[in-house]
């Protein structure tokens, strides 16, 4: 088992024998073109099918539409037409689907509000058989929760990806389109399992060659191998391509010439690409260029891409991960403004088709921010929230971070907008302020490692990623039950030990991280691995601790801080204004407070840090021995890598706690009450080792090795 099934492994349940009876061996498939999702989703019912119930090619798909003793998989329409109306199905929308089981006619009924509905419908009667789910007395109607449900991959026309950590590109390679696209297909069928409809296949720092006809031809190539999925392309578009690469003189979003030029540019896509989805654009922000260059807002900014994709119902993401580099010094600059800042004012002015994608925490995917008052703040605007499934923040793959209950912290978080029930959830899905459109975006970062992601265990945030887009109302224990029982199968105790670690593995990350809302404390100006604390203070890219011998925290109070608090809706902003009413976890994102200042819990700031340090590494060496424990339960090849990666994880968590808990000593010079900073009996320095070629240095400014001392 190398991963590359994912969780579509299709392995019987244990009373898979009890199931037979319900599910009929001839299906019929209703309107499908080979290269429709209807098609595909017959093809794989017959495949899953076999697999799960053991059935030898036993299934057939037929044309011959059969009364009794059959499952009928198609559009509404098309089911409509061929046997009438039968009475109990409900009105379908957008993607939705019918599931029943007739007990009379002993007939299953996947039909769909469209071919893709369909399509969704057979994955959703896969995994309940896979589950071993009774479905004798079947009768759902599943709908998502907002049209939004995009991946954005990071891939360069190169073939790496940034942040790549699941192997090179399965899209491109030396700068066109790759020739073999065959992982392409495979991905989009596992994006199709959990509901995703949308793949934005290049970096969201867009290079604009991506624009060259022989490239437009090889993303036709993708779309081609995405279509019979359900998946719609979409791509990241570089602001200034007219000029990059249009070789106009400008590419100043109001001039006519460069109207024009988008213009024509989307015909060409669309008619090589008739079902593109769209346009995601990473404008004036990192250097990438936008609008602010010529005075022109983020709407001006937005629109000239909406109004060339309306004629072809193409949506342009615009995210609002825009700000500017910052004066440290200036303890009022805070980069958490940022984003309210910037688009508040053009709230209402962006078009019907536009969708302001927004990352979950107004910084940068930190293992733990408050939610992004932007949510509450564009109630005229279509929104999406855009989450990390890459791990780029949170040990990138190489330590276990199921991330479903810090999404999920956002997705319920309550902003309280005009006093009335807001919670982001409702907000995206476009319930709250009536929008058309909203939902989910993940980057992904899935590469030509067989596991996807890079690391088996890392699969479930994918997973998890599209059960959330489709329903924010899963909880993340059903979640991971679910994803044990198609990727690892059925045994109690498998199941039992890979929920607790994913379980206790994002506050075991916290706990060894960063605490307190102070953010991830990793290295913030390159690797974004690995703890290096003290790059979070002294450059202009905002993720400040503010760190100094007396305390930590940023103050962004309204009364005397950053008055980042007031951004969000009063019953919210009191809440964070001051620490009394402020959660402890995020007592430092908010406000400045002394090393011996006492916290809720009743322990002071600096013993909670150590004590959380110890405590988080300690959950990591659980891991080792609670993944030991299913040696024999788990396939040779799966159990072997995963227990390499936890043994690293366990090591990394001990480099972690001693530099972060060093870190914090050195700069206050308060001894951990139970005696553990500083001291490491087992370990040997490495500056009181026989040197050969190296020399002892004292470090400077403070870092975070122990003594200040390191080897040069
Ligand atoms: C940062 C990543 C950077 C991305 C940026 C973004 O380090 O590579 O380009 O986010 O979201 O976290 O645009």
């Amino acid at each position: 088992e190398d991963g590359s099934a994912a969780w579509l492994r299709y392995a019987p349940p244990p009373n898979a024998h009890q199931l037979q009876q319900y599910v009929p061996n001839k299906i019929a498939i209703l309107n499908g073109t080979v290269t429709s999702p209807v098609f595909s989703a017959g093809k794989e019912l017959k495949q899953g099918i076999e697999s799960i119930l053991h059935r030898n090619n036993a299934t057939s798909i037929t044309s011959h539409l059969s009364r009794t003793d059959i499952i009928i998989v198609g559009t509404l329409d098309q089911f409509t037409k061929a046997y009438g109306n039968i009475g109990s199905e409900t009105k379908l929308e957008g993607d939705s689907f019918w599931l029943k089981y007739d007990t009379s006619l002993k007939n299953v009924y996947i039909i769909g509000a469209d071919q893709r509905g369909a399509l969704y419908g057979v994955f959703e009667y896969l995994r309940l058989l896979a589950l071993g789910s009774d479905v004798s007395k079947l009768n759902v109607v599943r709908a998502p929760m907002g049209p939004i449900r995009w991946v954005n991959q990071w891939d360069n026309m190169g073939g790496d990806i940034t942040r790549e950590y699941g192997g090179d590109s399965i899209f491109f390679s030396n700068g066109n389109i790759s020739q073999n696209l065959t992982r392409a297909g495979q991905f989009a069928r596992i994006l199709s399992s959990i509901g995703i409809n949308s793949c934005v296949v290049n970096n969201v720092n867009a290079n604009a060659t991506l624009l060259s006809s022989s490239n437009i031809q090889g993303l036709a190539r993708i779309a081609d191998v995405f279509r019979p999925w359900g998946v719609q392309l979409s791509i990241s578009i570089d602001f200034a391509a007219p000029q990059d690469f249009g070789g106009l003189s400008t590419y100043d979003p109001v001039d006519p010439t460069v109207v024009s030029w988008w213009d024509s540019k989307v015909k060409e896509l669309y008619t090589a690409i008739p079902d593109m989805g769209g346009f995601l654009i990473k404008a004036d922000s990192e250097g990438q260029a936008g609008p602010a260059q010529y005075n022109r807002t983020l709407a001006q900014g937005a629109n000239i891409f909406a109004d060339a994709l309306a004629p072809f119902n193409g949506i342009v993401m615009y995210r609002a991960f825009v700000y500017n580099q910052l004066n440290e010094s200036d303890m009022k600059a805070d980069r958490a403004n940022a984003a309210v800042q910037f688009f508040q004012p053009f709230d209402g002015q962006f078009r019907d088709n536009v969708v302001v994608q927004i990352k979950n925490g107004p910084i940068d995917f930190q293992v733990r921010e408050p939610t992004s008052p932007l949510f509450g703040v564009l109630q005229k605007t279509n929104v999406a929230m855009e989450v990390e499934v890459a791990q780029e923040y949170l040990g990138q793959q190489c330590h276990l971070v199921y991330l479903p209950p810090l999404w999920k912290l956002t997705l319920d978080f309550d902003l309280q907008v005009d006093n009335k029930p807001s919670k982001v959830r409702d907000i995206i899905s476009g319930k709250r302020f009536n929008r058309a459109l909203g939902g989910m975006a993940a980057v992904t970062n899935v590469g030509l490692n067989s596991t996807w992601l890079g690391s088996h265990l890392a699969m479930s945030n994918l997973y998890g990623y599209g059960r959330l887009a489709w329903d924010a109302d899963s909880s993340s224990e059903e979640i991971i039950q679910d994803w044990i029982r198609l990727t690892f199968g059925h045994d109690q105790k498998v199941i039992q030990v890979i929920q607790d670690m994913s379980m206790q593995s994002w506050p075991a990350y916290e706990n060894y991280s960063g605490n307190l809302g102070i953010q991830t404390l990793t290295d913030i100006l390159y690797t974004h691995f690995g703890p290096n604390p003290q790059t979070a203070d002294g450059n202009g890219w905002g993720q400040w601790t503010r760190t100094d011998k007396y305390g930590l925290g940023m103050d962004r109070s309204v009364s005397t801080g950053t008055g980042f608090s007031g951004q969000y809706p009063p019953k919210v902003a009191k809440m964070y204004e001051t620490f009394e009413t402020t959660p402890d976890e995020l007592a430092l994102w908010f406000h400045h407070l002394n090393y011996t200042h006492k916290l809720h819990s009743g322990k002071t700031v600096i013993q909670h840090f150590y004590d959380a340090h110890y405590e988080g590494a300690q959950t990591a060496a659980n891991f080792v021995s609670m993944w030991k424990s299913l040696d024999g339960k788990i396939d040779a090849e799966r159990f072997e890598d995963v227990l390499e990666r936890q043994v690293y994880q366990a090591g990394h968590s001990i480099v972690w706690r001693d530099s972060i808990v060093n870190y914090f000593y050195n700069w206050s010079g308060i001894p951990d009450t139970h005696g553990r900073v500083g001291h490491h009996p087992y370990r040997i320095e490495a500056e009181s080792m026989k040197l050969e070629g190296y020399a002892p240095y004292k470090v400077s400014p403070f870092e975070a090795a122990s003594n200040f001392t390191a080897i040069t």
